[in-house]
């Protein structure tokens, strides 16, 4: 856990800067909420651009200021003059510097000042200010209590994008890293006359057909492993372009074997062209983020974390991944 110098930063912002908000790839709500509300914020007296890797699900493009964002991938030469004519660059909702993906280098080689935001384990060691604490919901949440340490009033745009970061990473409140002080701060969102309903309306009600097909292909193809409370599902490349997959289309799908009783670790492979990419998920006390360091080249927090097989043979990785948590369960014991 690290603390912000916030009279040191207070004055860093005294006079205009040139900002760029930046954050990992491919966006989800809490990076793009957390961004574009500390865009909403330092816009009045500075001169700030988002800058995120890639292209982000649809159901992030409502979001207030999103006509504003640019995609990294698509704008490289506009993007790179940016950047390194920036006096300060924040990083939000990521640690690890690999996870602006194409845009490395130039963040890394930039000489600015650096400040990270950030929920995430185990930060590395590439920014001159970090506020990290895995203890927290969300970016968002650390975002607001920055903001708020810094004397800035927030309003409808800023609010609905903090909102938005706090809800799409605490499962709409529900996963246990939401506090006392998570509900005052959507409390106080709602002074700035947040419309929450349509919120998660925009949200959650604006699928793909697609979406739905996919789905009735993970469910069909789901295994439960019930000695260890585990469950598995996967989607091989086939289905993806057979279904007509869009990105995003997927979020979410992990959690759904966790609404079965007595099932408390969830498992996705989803095969894309270069390997596997996986997420897993749980409740209670199963680790994710060692599970998946340890066997699966990843890693994140506690109850959730991503992973990786550098194959494209479903069965075989299933068959490995019953093996190894069998292992790590033994470990454990
Ligand atoms: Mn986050």
């Amino acid at each position: 856990m690290n603390k912000i110098d916030y009279p040191f930063v207070k004055k860093l912002l005294l006079n205009k800067k040139n900002i760029v908000i930046t954050t990992h790839k491919t966006p989800d709500g809490d990076a793009l909420g957390s961004s574009l509300a500390l865009w909403h914020t330092l816009k009045k007296n500075h001169n700030v651009h988002i800058i995120v890797p890639n292209e982000y699900p649809d159901n992030l493009k409502w979001l207030p200021g999103n006509n504003n964002v640019i995609i990294y991938e698509n704008n490289k030469s506009f993007a790179d003059n940016i950047i390194t004519q920036s006096d300060i660059i924040f990083c939000l909702d990521f640690n690890k510097l690999y996870r602006v993906d194409t845009m490395f280098d130039v963040v890394a080689n930039h000489k600015c000042y650096k400040i990270m935001i950030d929920h995430h384990e185990d930060p590395d060691n590439f920014c001159d200010q970090v506020l990290s604490n895995p203890f927290i919901s969300s970016t968002a949440e650390l975002l607001y209590t920055f903001l708020f340490s810094l004397d800035y009033k927030l309003n409808k745009n800023s609010a609905t994008c903090i909102y938005t970061g706090i809800v799409t990473d605490t499962g709409s409140m529900r996963y246990p890293n939401v506090t006392r002080h998570t509900h005052l701060i959507i409390s106080e969102l709602f002074n700035f006359k947040i419309n929450h309903s349509s919120i998660h309306q925009n949200l959650f009600d604006t699928q793909n057909k697609s979406r739905l097909s996919l789905l009735k292909v993970c469910l069909e193809n789901l295994k439960l492993f019930t000695n260890h409370k585990a469950a598995l599902t996967f989607l091989r490349e086939k289905d993806l372009i057979d279904n007509s997959y869009q990105k995003g289309d997927t979020e979410g799908f992990v959690n759904m074997p966790l609404s079965l009783k007595n099932i408390e670790f969830s498992t996705l492979f989803i095969e894309f062209k270069d390997g596997i990419k996986i997420s897993f998920r749980s409740q209670g006390e199963f680790n994710v983020n060692l599970f998946s360091q340890k066997y699966f080249n990843g890693g994140g927090h506690k109850n959730a974390a991503g992973g990786f097989l550098n194959t494209k043979n479903i069965e075989e990785s299933i068959e490995y991944f019953s093996i190894v948590l069998q292992k790590f369960i033994n470990e454990k014991a």
